[in-house]
């Protein structure tokens, strides 16, 4: 068939391909989250059901998108991991992200009543995202250590932050109490101050969320009607630490170096 007198405007696309054989890291965030957080009040500093809606938006994204072989999340962001040899849509980068966001943020306002049974959402939310590319384990391993050390000096923080509000200061007393001290100090005012030993805080909340895929046997009837086991992929959360070899070490499918 003849082509059309417009079709040379595809000449203006661009190629966006991502370079071959490194690993993938699309990390999508919640665009003005402090906002959405305070207009559909959420629980401080940790929403539960806030959480699991992300988590839950998370898995269905990594049961869809075959090639994501780990996600992380916590607060309103989630980092998913694609393998290095993914040859999803050509590896263009415009098509893995905009579809990832997409699917993300049609589930997060589909699966909304689901946990919040008693809030309306009172608006859109959108989230953002980007793709990084890292061409060694190790890069990808301090990525992902970023993202979980980010989680737990941010949870330490606001954990002493709401609790001395709660106890009646001012936000801004709050602050200036914690100004310039170390984790120890936070860990400790917890405990003199609240009675709260922080390693008893839900590790949902210390170490945010870990998505892998486990390989179940599950029983069904083959085309003769006879009871055969097949394998499949299913999401698993976890909430341990990412940044020491322990976790890698127990994931060997994951195919990571742990030295
Ligand atoms: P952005 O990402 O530049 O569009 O701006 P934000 O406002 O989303 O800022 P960001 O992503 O740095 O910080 C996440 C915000 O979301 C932060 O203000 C706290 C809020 N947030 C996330 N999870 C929770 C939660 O479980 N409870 C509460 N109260 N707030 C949360
Ligand atoms: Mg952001
Ligand atoms: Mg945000
Ligand atoms: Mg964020
Ligand atoms: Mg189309």
């Amino acid at each position: 068939m003849a082509k059309s007198k417009y079709e040379y405007v595809k000449q203006f696309e661009r190629d966006d391909s991502l370079i071959p054989n490194t690993w993938l890291v699309i990390r999508i965030d919640g665009r003005g989250f402090h906002k959405f957080s305070e207009r559909h009040q959420f629980e401080k500093p940790n929403d539960r059901r806030a959480l699991d809606l992300m988590n839950k938006c998370a898995e269905t994204v990594m049961t869809e998108i075959h090639d994501i072989i780990l996600a992380y999340g916590q607060s309103d962001e989630y980092s998913f991991v694609l393998k290095k040899e993914c040859d999803l849509y050509c590896r263009r980068e415009a098509k893995i992200l905009s579809t990832i966001v997409s699917l993300f943020t049609s589930n997060y306002v589909f699966l909304w009543k689901s946990y919040f049974a008693d809030k309306e959402l009172q608006y859109p939310p959108s989230f953002d995202g980007r793709i990084v590319q890292y061409p060694s384990d190790n890069n990808l391993r301090d990525y992902l250590s970023w993202r979980q050390a980010d989680c737990h000096i941010n949870n330490l923080y606001n954990t002493c932050f709401w609790a001395l509000v709660h106890s009646g200061k001012t936000e801004t007393e709050a602050e200036n109490i914690l100004r310039g001290t170390l984790s120890s100090d936070k860990n400790e005012l917890l405990h003199s101050l609240f009675n709260i030993n922080y390693n008893n805080i839900p590790e949902m909340y210390r170490k945010g969320s870990v998505l892998v895929k486990q390989e179940i046997d599950f029983k069904t009837l083959n085309q003769k009607g006879v009871e055969v086991i097949r394998k499949k992929k299913i999401v698993t959360i976890l909430h341990v630490d990412i940044i020491q070899n322990k976790f890698w070490k127990e994931h060997p499918e994951l195919n990571i170096i742990t030295i």
